[in-house]
């Protein structure tokens, strides 16, 4: 129905259009073929207006006609349009359905896709996985084969082995077994052995007794046999004698030999006499040949004797020589006791002397004497005091004499002999030197009321030299060189 309000409202707005359009004819000629038109009906407005709205009639009925039959086609096509739109939107319905079932479907696939794509990556590690295990077990099946071969090999070459120890232990059997009755016989023996050398052992020892007392047999027998060898030499001294009267009867029986040849009877006795001498001759001969071999020995030993009497005169030498050193050393260690002993004697006269000193209150310390008052005077009185000793008051000149001082003095004071009355300022020793070397207390010398003298504190808390007035009363120190000589 609005389709159709539309479609006339068009109509009415197309024929009031027309209608302006021939009141305003002047202004519209644009158009050819329209304005050919409306010229012609212009100049019939002019003419005959009857039949100008006639025939406007009739061409507006004539297009009302073909309006309608067209708006009437239009209602059909628009109605089809409208069934087809419903059909259309009942099937995009059905689309949108089918595509959220789709939307739906989509999403379950790719639910299941992704599970499928993690189940796949997951088949593709176990995959990776038993690719990887898969060559380890072929690189490992290679290596047990490898393996395998090298121990079959070694098991043939052990089988081997196998076979030859087992000859050889068949073999060893059989010498175990040899070695076995070997052994029982061996140990029958060794017991036998032990039974002989026990037997053995007990005659070694009767033997060792024997030796033992055929030693002292034969040293008995040297000594003898030393004084036969002396007997022997007299006796051969004697023998040689008697060869030279034998000598010079032989020569008498030659001679006479010559006066009996005649005499076979002598002859023959010559002859048995000449075979006596024959024996003897060899007897002699024997007899030197035994002297020869005492006489090398002999000389062999007396060689030696030599030699070690050699080796003896060197010794004594030595020794003599040594006696001499010992002498002279002898000599000089009795002058050194000498003198030793002398300075011994000296020291203890000295000590003598200073312990007398002590007794009068001396004081001994590197070769001089100190005496310290227990009285108190003036510098002047206390000088006159040390005087009197055969001292004077005392010079102090090292560090260690300082403190021995010190020390002897207690926790007191005491005059020194050094003052600058003289001088003020210039501090000098009783024996007139200089001081050069000085132990002052610290603050010391202030010179506070003319102090001119010096006295040394041996005080706790001060100790050292002070300047004081010379009149004041404190206690004093002499000093005296020690001369034993004196003494
Ligand atoms: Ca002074
Ligand atoms: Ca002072």
């Amino acid at each position: 129905m609005e389709m159709r309000q539309v479609i006339v409202k068009n109509f009415h707005l197309v024929s009031y259009n027309r209608f302006n359009s021939c009141e305003d004819n002047d202004d519209k000629d644009e158009d050819n073929l329209a304005n050919q038109s409306i010229r012609n009906i212009s100049s019939g407005c002019n003419t005959s207006g009857s039949r100008y709205y006639r025939l406007s009639a009739v061409c507006l009925t004539l297009l009302c006609v073909l309006l309608i039959s067209a708006v009437s086609v239009l209602w059909v096509k628009f109605n089809n349009l409208t069934t087809k739109n419903t059909d259309l939107q009942t099937h995009y319905s059905n689309l949108i359905l089918e595509k959220e079932q789709l939307q739906t479907s989509y999403g379950n696939l790719t639910f299941e896709r992704n599970q499928l794509q993690i189940m796949y990556s997951n088949l593709n590690r176990d995959k990776n996985q038993l690719q990887a295990s898969y060559n380890n077990l072929t690189v490992e099946r290679d290596r047990l084969q490898a393996s395998y071969n090298n121990l079959t090999v070694e098991r043939d070459r052990v089988q081997t082995s196998y076979n030859k120890l087992t000859v050889e232990r068949d073999r060893l059997q059989t010498s175990y077994n040899n070695l076995t009755v070997e052994r029982d016989r061996l140990q029958t023996s060794y017991n036998n052995l032990t039974v002989e050398r026990d037997r053995v052992q007990t005659s070694y020892n009767n033997l060792s007794v024997e030796r033992d007392q055929l030693q002292t047999s034969y040293n008995k027998l040297s000594v003898e046999r030393d004084q036969l060898q002396t007997s022997y030499n007299k006796l051969s001294v004697e023998r040689d004698q008697l060869q030279t009267s034998y000598n010079n009867l032989s020569v008498e029986r030659d001679q006479l030999q010559t006066s009996y040849n005649n005499l076979s009877v002598e002859r023959d006795q010559l002859q048995t006499s000449y075979n006596k001498l024959s024996v003897e001759r060899d007897q002699l001969q024997t007899s030197y040949n035994n002297l020869t071999i005492e006489r090398d020995r002999l000389q062999t030993s007396y060689n030696n004797l030599i030699m070690v009497r050699d080796q003896d005169q060197a010794k004594c030498k030595e020794l003599a020589n040594e006696l001499a050193k010992l002498q002279t050393n002898y000599s000089t260690m009795a002058n050194q006791k000498d003198q030793l002993q002398k300075e011994k004697d000296e020291i203890q006269k000295r000590l003598r002397e200073i312990a007398a000193q002590a007794k009068l209150g001396w004081v001994y310390f590197s070769s001089s004497l100190y005496f310290i008052s227990t009285e108190k005077k003036s510098w002047n009185e206390a000088r006159a005091d040390c005087r009197k000793k055969g001292a004077d008051l005392v010079i102090i000149k090292t560090k260690e004499e300082e403190e021995v001082l010190v020390k002897q003095l207690g926790s007191d004071k005491a005059w020194i002999g050094l003052n600058d009355r003289p001088v003020e300022g210039t501090w000098k020793w009783v024996d007139g030197t200089a001081l050069t070397t000085a132990y002052w207390a610290p603050g010391e010398p202030n010179n506070s009321g003319n102090e001119d003298c010096a006295e040394l504190w041996g005080l706790l808390d001060k100790q050292g030299w002070n300047d004081r007035p010379c009149n004041d009363g404190v206690r004093w120190i002499c000093k005296k060189p020690f001369r034993t000589s004196q003494w």
